[in-house]
């Protein structure tokens, strides 16, 4: 594919030419066809080790055992300018060397002096000290407390691998040795992800979409509702194939009409060269009602579909033209809230019902506070227009998240499994078979929606509603993280600090010195992915390729992998060979190939033997169907909706749902309504002019590579930035590279101001993940120096329905910081003594 006359994304590098060795190896794998990508390669002193990361597969040059330069893999169409980030991570001076531990609770016991963390007051510590401390802790919070009083929710991205999964790791460890308190949901779809099941009978959020070769065939009119692939595809959950580009190029040269309703003029919408309509945020909702008013009031929607396909359209008709409420929903009231003229509403519902219409929308508009209305009313939207299940119309929520291109026909490799609990046998000391004590138990069997976690430790005891269920807060006194920056992703700081007081002891493994690291007791070095073996699937929905993820170099300083810590600290309470089950890494890799090399029998492919497949240094390609390439969302569904009917209750898509009905939750009613958010640009109650978009950022992955040189492309003023429309900038007498201080009541965070005319009047854009560093930890409300988003956002719920995370409701004012602004020191080692 060509990028035409269009300026290659930021996102990417420019594309390599790869010498290909012409030396295949056609006789691995029986059956004739090699399913290595280039053939299988023989190994030669310059072929060089392939592996691969969030950012996508890459080969590494290595000189002297020093990881030199990162290549993009030869197969990668648009391989990530983050490639260089993830390998300057390896080095960065913000790595974690050595094994270290807070003063202040080394010397006076857990729970000490709890307002010092984050100071950086550490003490290096011996493996062995290290791994004792935690062995003991984890043992006395049991044997005090039970293993409810042990977190181990630990959200968060880790590092992709099947084997090294760090969260999955902490998990069988923490089950192995008695059981813990642990997390359901995501920070990314939970509203979604909880609702959609009720309305359409499955997540949603990760289910393949029509493909983009159908969309350029089918399409008139794709709609980017704040959902934007051409900088969230860029990673992966797995691997990225990065065939999202490709996709966007075939939809481009079919001429194919974009409109994005986004508060930014975003890069998909620059490369489609999209109409830009620019809503207040947190408003879709009142939006798409002022919409629907108009298919409905001007019989453009298809009762014939709503009839066969859909249950409660009558309850919404009556709230739509107000007979419930007695307030019509019309475009004028829609125009008001979202800042659309009346006008633009009506042309776009004729545009919509007039032409094939895929209406896509990504997941920030349902990561706000009654985030579970946007999807719920998009899909009553695409219902009225009749579309779904038809080549190119309908709706989808996974655009933005690598969906659009073929699945391919591969087996999944399993991974690492947090066990089941513990066998008889493996009591630990001091239980008998059939002691009751959670201790002696294992699994509490209790799980907090995830973006509860400082609520559940402000409020032990308390009883939330949770989909239709309860859940009571245990009392938490230690906490385990791996794989996660929750100092990085949740919201309200300050809050979170003060929770964070409450408990005894919290231990972090991580290779970084993220805020959380440096929040931390106990710090735990551990290995990147480029210093351990591994093996990973390509494309969360392609599947294209499964990868050897080939160690590069040694293991820095002291880190070990995360499996080796657990395998220490189970070691420590005699239960190391339950462990490990007597496996090493290279054992449980051929292991996990081996049960996929089974699947793929089972689907009449033959892949090559284990060692084959590690020593050829290249990945393995698997084929796509025609099938596939057509792949049209929900038509089987629309073909027969009683064979292939929904997962919802009525077989059918719900409009309005009798069991959300029946939960009786007041900021959940049963069909898709627009309710005020607790603040937002303009609203009735809200006290702050601007409101606060935290994208996800273009150079880095959540927090992730923030410590990077990465940072050079981006920073202003060596502070996060800020993106301010010239109206609101000139308001406030702020220009470009000026640094300037985000304030609220809930926090204050420096910034370096861009100015731009591709953000809307009242809205800032500070992308979430930038690394938190209090001027002063021990003062609540400090200002962060830095940039950290969350100091601003509120960490109010979703509703009672998903309980899920808000963040990108909060509003703020924004000044021209006076005087010389306080050095950032987030990217420095914190103090430490040997
Ligand atoms: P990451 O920066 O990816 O963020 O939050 P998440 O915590 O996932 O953190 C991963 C951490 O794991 C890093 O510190 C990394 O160094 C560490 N790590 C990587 N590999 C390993 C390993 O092998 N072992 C160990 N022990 N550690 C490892 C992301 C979350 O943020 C998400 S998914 C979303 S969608 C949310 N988005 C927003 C948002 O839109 N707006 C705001 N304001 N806030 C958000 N927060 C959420
Ligand atoms: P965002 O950037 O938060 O991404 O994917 P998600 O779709 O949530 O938001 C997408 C668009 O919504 C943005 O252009 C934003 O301006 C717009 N928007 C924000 N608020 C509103 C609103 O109220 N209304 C409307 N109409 N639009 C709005 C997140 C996904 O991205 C997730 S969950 C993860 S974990 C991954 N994270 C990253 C990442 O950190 N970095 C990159 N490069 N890529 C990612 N991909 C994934
Ligand atoms: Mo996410």
């Amino acid at each position: 594919m060509s990028m035409g006359n269009n300026r290659p994304f930021p996102s990417q590098l420019s594309r390599r030419s790869f010498i290909k060795s012409a030396a295949a190896l056609a006789a691995l794998g029986a059956g004739g066809g090699s399913l290595f990508a280039n053939g299988a390669l023989a190994q030669t002193p310059d072929r060089l080790p392939l592996s691969a990361s969030h950012w996508g597969v890459f080969r590494a040059q290595v000189k002297n055992g020093r990881f030199e330069k990162v290549l993009p893999w030869e197969h990668d169409p648009h391989p990530s300018v983050m490639l260089e980030g993830m390998r300057d991570s390896i080095y960065s001076p913000t790595r974690i060397k050595y094994p270290m531990v807070r003063r202040a609770w080394l010397e006076q016991g857990p729970g000490a002096d709890p307002d010092g963390r984050g100071t950086g007051d550490f003490v290096r510590v011996s493996w062995d000290k290290a791994l004792d401390l935690v062995a003991a802790e984890m043992t006395r919070v049991r044997k005090t407390h039970g293993n409810s009083a042990v977190y181990g929710g630990s959200y968060g991205w880790k590092s992709v691998g099947k084997v090294h999964s760090c969260r999955v790791l902490l998990w069988r460890m923490l089950k192995l040795t008695g059981g813990f308190v642990s997390s359901v949901g995501n920070y990314s779809n939970a509203a979604a992800s909880v609702i959609l099941p009720h309305v359409i009978g499955s997540a949603g959020v990760v289910d393949q979409c029509t493909t983009y070769e159908m969309l350029a065939k089918h399409t008139k009119v794709l709609v980017m509702w704040g959902c934007n692939p051409a900088n969230t595809s860029n990673i992966a959950w797995m691997v990225p194939d990065h065939g999202y580009m490709d996709g966007l190029d075939v939809v481009k040269k079919a001429g194919v009409k974009l409109i994005c309703i986004d508060p930014v003029r975003t890069e998909t919408c620059q490369f489609l060269d999209g109409e830009w309509i620019a809503p207040k945020p947190q408003t879709d909702v009142a939006m798409m009602l002022g919409i629907a008013h108009v298919l409905y009031s001007e019989k453009l929607h298809d009762e014939a579909f709503l009839k066969k396909y859909a249950t409660g359209f009558e309850d919404f008709r009556k709230y739509l033209v107000g007979e419930t409420d007695g307030v019509a929903k019309t475009p004028e009231w829609a125009a008001d809230i979202c800042g659309i003229p009346a006008d633009k509403l009506r042309e776009l519902a004729r545009t919509f019902a007039g032409n094939r219409t895929m209406l896509s929308m990504g997941w920030s508009t349902q990561r706000q506070h009654h985030g579970e209305q946007p999807p719920w009313m998009l899909v009553t939207l695409a219902a009225m227009l009749g579309q779904i299940g038809l080549p190119g119309g309908g709706f989808a929520f996974s655009y933005h998240y690598n969906a659009g291109v073929p699945t391919h026909d591969s087996p999944s490799v399993p991974g690492m499994s947090d066990g089941r609990g513990r066998a008889l046998a493996d009591l630990p000391p001091g239980c008998t078979p059939g002691n009751t004590t959670s201790y002696c138990m294992g699994d509490t069997g209790v799980s907090i929606p995830v973006s509860r976690v400082v609520e559940m430790l402000l409020n032990p005891g308390m009883t939330i509603d949770f989909n239709g269920s309860k859940v009571t807060y245990p009392d938490i006194k230690m906490a385990f993280w791996a794989g996660g920056n929750p100092f990085a992703h949740h919201q309200d700081r300050n809050e979170m600090l003060r929770a964070w007081r409450k408990i005894d002891t919290f231990v972090v493994n991580d290779f970084q010195w993220t805020a959380t690291a440096r929040h931390a007791d106990i710090v735990l070095p551990v290995t990147t992915s480029y210093e351990r073996n591994d093996i990973e699937q390509v494309g969360d929905f392609a599947l294209s390729h499964i990868v050897p993820m080939r160690k590069i170099v040694e293991p820095l300083y002291e880190a070990r992998s995360d499996y080796d810590v657990y395998a220490g600290i189970c070691d420590r309470l005699g239960l190391k060979e339950q462990y490990t089950e007597g496996l090493t890494e290279i054992d449980w890799i051929r292991n996990f190939y081996e049960k996929a090399r089974m699947t793929a029998r089972a689907k009449g492919m033959e892949m090559p033997v284990f060692d084959a497949f590690w020593n050829s240094e290249d990945a393995l390609e698997f084929p796509v169907k025609q099938a596939q390439k057509d792949f049209v969302g929900y038509a089987a569904f629309r073909n027969d909706p009683l064979l292939s009917a929904l997962g919802t209750p009525s077989g059918k898509i719900e409009i309005f749902s009798k069991a959300i009905a029946k939960m009786k939750y007041d900021d959940c009613p049963p069909h898709p309504t627009w309710m005020e958010p607790i603040e937002r640009l303009d609203g009735p109650t809200t006290k702050y002019p601007l409101h606060v978009a935290s994208n996800h950022p273009i150079y880095r992955l959540h927090s992730q590579l923030c410590g990077t040189v990465l940072r050079e492309k981006y920073a202003v003023a060596g502070r996060e930035p800020c993106w301010i429309n010239p109206v609101d900038a000139a308001r406030r007498g702020l220009k470009d590279g000026d640094v300037a201080r985000a304030f609220n009541d809930r926090g204050q965070i420096l910034v370096g101001i861009k100015v731009s005319e591709d953000i809307r009047p009242g809205v800032i854009r500070i992308d979430e993940g930038g690394w938190y560093d209090p001027e002063n930890p021990r003062e609540e409300g400090t200002l962060c120096r830095y940039g950290d988003v969350n100091n601003l956002t509120s960490s109010v719920a979703t509703s009672r329905l998903a309980q899920a995370t808000s963040a990108q409701t909060g509003s703020c004012e924004l000044e021209k910081y006076q005087g010389t602004p306080p050095k950032v020191a987030v990217f420095d080692e914190p103090e430490q003594q040997a």
